[in-house]
Parts: structure tokens; sequence; C-alpha cells
């Protein structure tokens, strides 16, 4: 069976709240989120995170994003926020938009410098936040690090906090480093060929696109509900974003079932394999499912089996990092249902 990478230090993120048009509401990335996960997969075997050292993570990310994720939650609670307003979370409130300044310096006081960094009001940080950051992004570089080493042909890295809205330089959508970015970096770093990354969360990887745009090495494709329809990142995601051809997304309609996910699924896989890649990296967000709160997408628990299928019939080494999904009672089956059907077509 398909190894899953784990590290128990991802359970000490706890972001409790979501701030949406103002309005503070309970947290759906949530720890019970890869509880059940793993509960799903338990009969497989299981693989502990290599720690990384953090100059691991300036592959895809600026240093002064690392450097602000590393320190924001200590700085925030000796600036006494949490007493005073009583903001017990990292919260931004103030943005330097282009049309205010093209050139912001960091800004002075605390409560000013999260808007420098994180691009929404949907991604607070607590304690323990950073650690759980970090030691996702080291559960995805160690599932990179098994399949460059030719120890697994496929490795899924059981990760959240996800990843995979954040680029070089800004955390929002409830991530905070971008973990498959790292794996593919990693991949790329370990093999000698391109790299492909396929992102299947109902929402536009955005940060991957940013990171590699115009690279011919690591070419990205996002399979996703429409931002034009109304859908988060809401700025991203539109089919004319090609990044000089490195990139394709492929937006689909809300209430789009099976049928039409999958033939984007197919199509982003035809596309990205086009150049023979060395390794294959999968943005595993099942948030696409029917029934999914974040999303308007009717993918079914087949959907997501025919999908792995899709992938796993490629025969490339490939690391599967966990992105979105927020239906506590179906995500373990969707997991399992795309794991087994990649696993069926690599091994038949
Ligand atoms: C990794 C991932 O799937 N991130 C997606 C984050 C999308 N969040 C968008 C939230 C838009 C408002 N949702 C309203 C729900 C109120 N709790
Ligand atoms: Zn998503």
């Amino acid at each position: 069976m398909i190894p899953v990478v784990w590290s128990e230090d991802q359970q000490r993120h706890d972001p409790r709240a979501e701030i949406w048009v103002g309005v503070r509401t309970p947290a759906v990335e949530v720890a019970a989120r890869t509880t059940a996960i793993r509960a799903a997969l338990a009969s497989g075997p299981e693989v502990a995170a290599r720690p990384q050292p953090d100059d691991a993570l300036l592959t895809v990310h600026d240093a002064a994003l690392v450097d602000f994720l590393r320190t924001a939650w200590a700085a925030w609670e000796e600036a006494g926020l949490p007493d005073d307003p009583g903001q017990d979370r990292v919260v931004p409130y103030i943005f330097p938009h282009p049309g205010l300044t093209p050139s912001p310096r960091e800004p002075v006081a605390t409560w000013a410098r999260t808007g420098m960094h994180c691009f929404d009001t949907m991604t607070l940080i607590g304690p323990g936040t950073w650690e759980a950051a970090r030691a996702a992004a080291g559960t995805a570089l160690t599932a990179a690090d098994l399949v460059a080493a030719r120890e697994a042909p496929v490795a899924y890295a059981c990760t959240r906090p996800p990843g995979h809205h954040v680029t070089r330089t800004a955390y929002g959508g409830s991530c905070y480093l971008n973990n498959a970015a790292l794996a593919a970096a990693r991949l790329r770093e370990g093999l000698a060929g391109p790299v492909a990354l396929i992102d299947v969360d109902a929402h536009h990887g955005n940060g991957a696109q940013a990171i590699f745009a115009g690279r011919t090495d690591v070419l990205t494709a996002s399979v996703h509900v429409d931002p034009a329809a109304g859908w988060f990142p809401h700025f991203l995601g539109h089919a004319d974003e090609t990044c000089g051809g490195t990139n394709r997304n492929l937006p689909l309609a809300p209430g789009t079932g099976d049928r039409e996910w999958l033939a984007a699924v197919q199509e982003a896989a035809r596309w990205a394999t086009g150049p023979a890649p060395a390794a294959l990296v999968v943005a595993l967000g099942v948030d696409a499912a029917g029934g999914d709160p974040e999303s308007p997408l009717e993918v079914t628990e087949d959907g997501y089996r025919a999908a792995g299928g899709v992938l796993g019939a490629l025969g490339l080494p490939t690391v599967i990092v966990q992105e979105g999904g927020y239906a506590l009672h179906t995500i373990g089956a969707l997991v399992r249902a795309f794991l087994d059907g990649f696993e069926e077509a690599v091994h038949g």
C-alpha cells in the first residue's frame, strides 16, 4: 500500500475561527480532518516525517514570509493583543494594496505587519501554527525524499494545514507554507527531468502557478471551480493564465459532476505530461466532492477513485499531498478512494 507520511506536530495548529466579510465563524480547517483521514488509511504503512531545516523552505518562499510566520504569534502576544482588544489570533487589518503604494516597506506596528504577508482574513495564526505549518512542509518534503530515493514509487503526505494557496511571498486560504510546491522543488532537485504538478482541489492552485510561472521544468495544472462564477481565490484561476505556456487552468462551472470533472483531470494529465516529466506531484483536495461546505462541485467518491486511476496510470514517481476537504464524515473515504484508484492503476 502507498506509504502515508505523517507528523503529529501538524495537529498543534488550531485556528479556532476564520473571518469572512468581517464576521468570525468557526474554523473549517481543523485537526479532526487529518484524524479522519488517518483512520480511513489505518490499514496501511505510516512513515514519520523527517525534520527539515528551515532553509529548506527557501526553494519556494521568500525569507521575509518564513521569518514572519516563525515570529508572528510571539509578537502578537508580546504586543498584548490577546488582552487588548481581545483578539486571540493573528489577523490582518490593513493591506499594502497596489493602489495604496507600489513599493511597501515593512510597517513597524505588529498589528500592521500581518497584511504585508497575508492576503485574506480567513487564515489565522495562533500558538502552534508555525510548528504545524513547518511540520506539514517537512511531511511533504519527506514524501518527496522517499520517492526521489526510489524507496517508494508513490508516497502520500497527510498534510495539514494545507498549502496550495501560498505564493512565494504571501499566505492565505487556510494555508501557510506551500507543501506541494516544496515537494515539486525537492523532486526537481533529486531527479533528472521536469516535474508536473496537478492540483485537483476544488479551489485554484494559485500558489504553485505563481511560484513556478514561466518555469519549463515545473509545469503546473489546476482543475477547480471557476473563479468567474464567484469562487475563491476570486482573482486567479482563469483559463487565460497560461504563464507563457507553463501553466494550465481548467475552471469548471458550479455543480459540475464526475463526467466533466474527470475529463478536466484527464486533460490536465495529458497537458502536464507532454514534456515527459520525471515525476508527478498531486495536490489532492477532496473538497470538490458533493456536500463539501466550501465548494459547489459535485464529484462523488467513485469520481475520486477514477481520478486516482487516471493519474496512477501515468506511471510516474508520484508524491500526493493533502490539500482541502472539509466534510468530516466523508473526507477519509474520499482520500481512501483516490489512493485505492491510484494504486490499482499502478499495480493492476
Ligand atoms: C486549501 C483550501 O481548500 N482552501 C480553500 C479556502 C477557501 N476559503 C474560502 C472561504 C470563502 C467563504 N466561505 C464562507 C464560509 C464561512 N465560514
Ligand atoms: Zn480547496
